[in-house]
């Protein structure tokens, strides 16, 4: 009998601050999700957000989507790189610097992971406004595998206050 794959539930976080944000940030959703692997389950709205750890740059349009993937976690993310590439992603010249296309894994099920490629949770997420409220926008309830603390009790408790998060105003 062939192996059964199964489907996990997947968060990941979108994000662009060159050229036409939104659309490349619909594109690259579009493109995750219409494929046998990957489906959307859930998307939070999308935002407009200031730069975070390096700031001379554009601000954002971020969101997070919520998938079931059937693709193992190193997998995916090799398809997000090439997402990302297709999208016209050129490689970084500053750390945290401009892209027309950011796909990250915040969560992979409940699964924690090290390795040299990929950290799951995504290491800096739980200090990320511009993560934490678009996962809160999905379900506030999630649980950090690691932290052990809701994202709702992460957000609340950021201490960062320049980071700013504003919704759209004309959402997709
Ligand atoms: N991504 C970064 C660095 N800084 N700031 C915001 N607001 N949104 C991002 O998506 C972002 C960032 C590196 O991936
Ligand atoms: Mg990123
Ligand atoms: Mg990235």
């Amino acid at each position: 009998m062939a192996a059964v794959k199964t489907d996990h539930p997947v968060f990941i976080s979108v994000g662009s601050n060159l050229g036409g944000k939104l659309d490349n940030c619909l594109r690259g959703i579009a493109a995750l999700t219409e494929s046998a692997e990957s489906s959307l389950l859930e998307a939070s709205r999308f935002f407009r957000t200031s730069p975070v750890d390096y700031a001379d740059q554009d601000w954002f349009v971020n969101a997070a989507v919520k998938i079931k993937t059937s693709l193992a976690p190193l997998v995916l993310l090799d398809k997000l790189v090439s997402i990302q590439q297709q999208m016209g992603r050129k490689a970084d010249s500053v750390r945290f610097g401009p892209r027309v296309l950011d796909l990250d894994i915040l969560l992979y099920d409940d699964w924690v992971i090290r390795t040299p490629r990929l950290t799951i949770p995504h290491p800096r997420m739980h200090k990320r406004a511009f993560v934490l409220q678009p996962i809160c926008d999905i379900n506030p309830s999630i649980i950090h595998p690691v932290l052990g603390q809701t994202v709702a009790d992460l957000l609340s408790h950021l201490d960062d206050k320049d980071q700013r998060v504003i919704p759209l105003e004309n959402q997709p």
